[in-house]
């Protein structure tokens, strides 16, 4: 039978297990990224694994999300990972040098290996045929000390794209139509693999774009082939010895196939609150905007960003917009500085925003009171951008810049007749901002550089014989960890300080929450469907684990979340009937008698209300693998007993 891309890189780099889907696979990891706010804590764990070398090709450490730094503590952290860097094999990726995983396409990113990131982004490498996952930052730190990344064999999925783009309709209308027709969860437990004659029309900016933001299908991973198109652009980019060809097999089998024909699209917006609210640009008509952010590792590439000049060329943003545009790396900016377009962008009134994540995590130009933000960007969730109120559109730059000129919501395909941008045959290489390893020899002089907003993680214990707690949180659907662990200005700079963090856990659904946890000492939180979809943040595990969190009991998980529980060493469980959940309250008291008994034997998991007087049944959502790590509590722990 023949292979699907994936299945021809998992094959390739499968250490342990078989295959099939749903089945336990552990894969020998070839590159792994971090980005500043979840890689100060994967480098601590790093180091309490006490690997001195990293074992992976290529290992980078960047600086891209927390560079506002409103006090000393970002610019500690920053100084902790690269010292970290240093010592142990890392590459060290400058605050100003862009955006993780824009770099990392422009750079290091090679078809057919595998990555992962500590950022739920990571998929972005799909573009040019890597298989690129996001994870939690203590399964990135395994990575680099040579372990391998368990994931369960995903099922595969095939979308046909067919024809060309219709003018001034863009990748990001792709990726929206793909998240209409899937949703948020559409994606969970699958790897979407993209084909059709369509593809050889889709640059590799514009494919990274769609892989990007298969992350918000809750997808494992999304992956173009590698092809003629991918070759050209590793050409520009100084590295076509990087270059393999990679397909498909024509009798490959896939568990679903869809099929859309690109001429058939329209200039799309994913509306508040969900990147899976789409509807077209006409639908939603020409509501008033009163802000514009360009970038983002969704839309941030020279291709992007050459196109918004192009628009905004001569013209003045409209008086009631503010426009912000944050370039993807160093490398768009400088190009862009070059050839004179940062210049057309600077002279429309563009705000410009230093090459990093920016207004996309809620680090400045957060909008005003139900202020409407067009955005260029990944997620919409409420309340990501710092404003509670503010009511968050995702669309194309194309759409963006029209927009943004003016000053309401406007089909860019108004705008007459689209210029050609061609792609450059050679990019600007300079990479004087990422600063290599120091070499093993010097690596023992070199000092790790410690601030004093690292406090040490929280630890777990071995898991209970009886857990017995309250139903300490009820929430909903669809709850990100957004909701569960807020970003932002505030609270963004302290990500290596879990105490502090955790008094804003769960803030966006009740601000109660952190007080309750302390009084009660422990607690059980119970939620919906697709619990967790968003970031790779651990946090929104270590921080539960460190309120006294035991077990998380939810309709189901999305991926990334699911395993960070369980590394953490916090029973993720899900009901075995979905109607359960409406028969808990907020406080009821839960018991899961025998539960140690139950989660070691592969036993039925009971969880008896105690003050309704009912019991039902529960699963574990956990591999052989992860039982023992939460019996051991947590994979730290489990890394310890068994070397
Ligand atoms: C995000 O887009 O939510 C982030 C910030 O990049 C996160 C990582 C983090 O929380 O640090 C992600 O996507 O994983
Ligand atoms: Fe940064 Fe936003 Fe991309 Fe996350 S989604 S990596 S915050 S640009």
């Amino acid at each position: 039978m023949g292979l699907t891309i994936a299945q021809k890189i998992i094959q390739s780099h499968l250490v342990s297990g078989e295959m099939t889907v749903g089945s336990d696979i552990g894969l020998k990891i070839d590159q792994t990224l971090t980005q500043d706010a979840t890689g100060t804590m994967a480098y601590l764990e790093f180091e309490a694994m006490g690997v001195p070398r990293v074992k992976t090709e290529r290992s980078v450490a960047y600086i891209d999300h927390n560079t506002l730094q409103t006090g000393f503590e970002n610019a500690d952290d920053h100084r902790f990972i690269q010292s970290i860097a240093k010592k142990h094999g890392i590459w060290f990726s400058r605050p100003g040098n862009g955006i993780c995983h824009q770099v990392h396409l422009e750079r290091f990113g090679i078809p057919g290996k595998t990555l992962i990131g500590s950022d739920s982004h990571t998929p972005t490498g799909g573009g040019i045929g890597m298989l690129a996952m996001g994870a939690g930052g203590m399964d990135v730190a395994v990575a680099m000390g040579g372990g391998p990344y368990y994931i369960s064999m995903p099922k595969m999925v095939r979308i046909n794209l067919h024809g060309k783009l219709p003018a001034w309709v863009s990748a990001k209308d792709i990726i929206l139509e793909v998240l209409r027709l899937l949703s948020v969860k559409g994606g969970v437990g699958k790897i979407i693999e993209y084909g059709g004659d369509g593809v050889a029309s889709l640059t590799v900016p514009e494919r990274a774009t769609i892989t990007n933001m298969g992350a918000e299908l809750g997808a494992t991973t999304s992956i173009f082939p590698s092809d003629e198109v991918t070759r050209a652009f590793l050409e520009a980019q100084g590295r076509g010895s990087d270059w393999t060809e990679l397909s498909s097999d024509p009798d490959a089998v896939y568990d679903e196939t869809y099929e859309i024909d690109l001429a058939s699209l329209v200039p799309m917006a994913a509306c508040p609150h969900s990147p899976d609210n789409v509807k077209t640009i006409d639908e939603i008509g020409k509501i008033k905007v009163d802000q514009v952010c360009i970038g983002s590792c969704t839309n941030s590439s020279y291709l992007d960003l050459m196109r918004v000049a192009s628009i905004l060329k001569g013209k003045t943003v409209h008086p009631d917009v503010s426009l912000a545009i944050a370039p993807g790396s160093k490398q768009v900016y400088n190009m862009l500085a070059q050839n004179g377009a940062l210049a057309d962008l600077i002279a429309a009134g563009a705000r410009i925003l230093e090459c990093a994540c920016g207004p996309c995590i809620g680090m400045g130009l957060s909008p005003n009171s139900h202020g409407i933000s067009l955005r260029t960007f990944n997620r919409n969730f409420e309340g990501r951008s710092g404003t509670a109120d503010g009511q968050v559109y995702l669309v194309s730059p194309e759409t963006a810049a029209a927009s943004a000129l003016t000053g309401v919501l406007t089909n860019p395909q108004a705008l007459g007749e689209e210029s050609a941008i061609p792609m450059p045959e050679h990019f600007l290489i300079n990479d004087n901002m990422i600063v290599p390893p120091a070499p093993a020899e010097e690596a023992g002089s070199v000092e790790i550089l410690r601030g004093p907003n690292i406090k040490p993680f929280p630890t777990s214990g071995p898991l209970e014989e009886t857990i017995a707690a309250k139903a300490i949180l009820k929430v909903g659907d669809n709850i990100t960890t957004d909701h569960i662990m807020p970003a932002g200005s505030k609270i963004l700079p302290y990500r290596s300080n879990i105490p502090y963090m955790s008094n804003f856990c769960f803030a966006v659904c009740d601000k109660e929450f952190p007080e309750r946890c302390r009084r009660e000492g422990k607690g059980i939180v119970v939620g919906g469907e697709n619990y967790g979809q968003g970031s790779s943040r651990e946090h929104a595990a270590l921080v539960p684990l460190y309120l006294g969190i035991k077990a998380v009991l939810v309709k189901s998980f999305a991926r990334i979340h699911c395993a960070n529980l369980a590394n953490a060493g916090i029973l993720p469980l899900i009901f075995k009937d979905k109607a359960d959940y409406d028969a808990i309250d907020q406080m009821d008291e839960l018991e899961l008698p025998d539960i140690r008994g139950a989660i070691a034997n592969h036993g039925k998991v009971i969880v008896k209300n105690v003050t309704k007087g009912t019991e039902f049944e529960a699963e574990a959502v956990l591999t052989d693998r992860q039982r023992a790590m939460v019996l051991a509590g947590g994979l730290l722990n489990y890394t310890r007993e068994n070397n």
